[in-house]
């Protein structure tokens, strides 16, 4: 089993990136690294935020390989809205019922007639003693709905149907939703390096 650090405070997440990578990888986030301090993310990109926190978070852990995500949600019809603001959308206290109760508010003053289509986006960066050593990117295109349905998953995940599916990541199984996300997507395309640096 190798180690990998996901620098994140979303619990969320781990538990997907354990679940995608399955048991050659021991995931360890941040609670089990409470010394370990992020930089902010003051990325205008998502590449730019993955940046910062796998950057500032392995020179908290020298020597070990460490993975950054930074997410978020794109609706076309809101230009790209939330986008890399996705986990502050409501305010820089919010939190994702707050987040998910803007969006609604802002779909619900748009002509109803339209299709909310959008997508997830996940940018990845792997990174040993403030290095980075590489950098992917997924994303899942769906549509989006003005009322949440299903309690599972996390963030979003309520308000968004994958295309090709009637159901959101809030009612389909985690493993339908960790075979096609953007963060299943990213880590695919990451898999390789990972495998070579094990
Ligand atoms: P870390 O920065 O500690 O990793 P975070 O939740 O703040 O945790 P981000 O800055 O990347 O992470 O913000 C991503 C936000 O986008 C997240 O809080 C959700 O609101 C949303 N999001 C990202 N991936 C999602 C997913 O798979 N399902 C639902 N919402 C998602």
């Amino acid at each position: 089993m190798s180690r990998l650090v996901f620098a994140t405070s979303n619990a969320h997440k781990t538990e997907e990136v354990a679940a995608i990578l399955g048991e050659e990888w021991q995931v360890e986030d941040l609670r089990a690294h409470p010394g370990v301090i992020l930089d902010e993310e003051t990325g205008d990109t998502f590449e730019a935020n993955a940046i910062i926190k796998a950057v500032s978070g392995s020179r908290g852990v020298p020597g070990l390989l460490v993975l950054a995500d930074d997410s978020g949600l794109e609706v076309d019809a809101l230009d790209g809205a939330p986008g890399v603001r996705s986990a502050r959308y409501a305010g820089e206290t919010a939190n994702a019922a707050d987040n998910r109760a803007k969006l609604k508010t802002e779909l619900a003053k748009l002509p109803q007639d339209i299709r909310f289509s959008g997508r997830f986006q996940c940018c990845m960066v792997l990174a040993r003693d403030g290095e980075v050593l590489h950098v992917t990117s997924g994303s899942v295109e769906g549509r989006l709905l003005t009322e949440e349905v299903g309690a599972g998953g996390f963030g979003y995940d309520a308000l968004f149907i994958p295309n090709g599916f009637t159901e959101t990541f809030g009612v389909l199984p985690a493993e339908t939703k960790n075979q096609l996300s953007h963060r299943a997507r990213a880590l695919a395309a990451m898999k390789e390096q990972l495998a070579s640096l094990a």
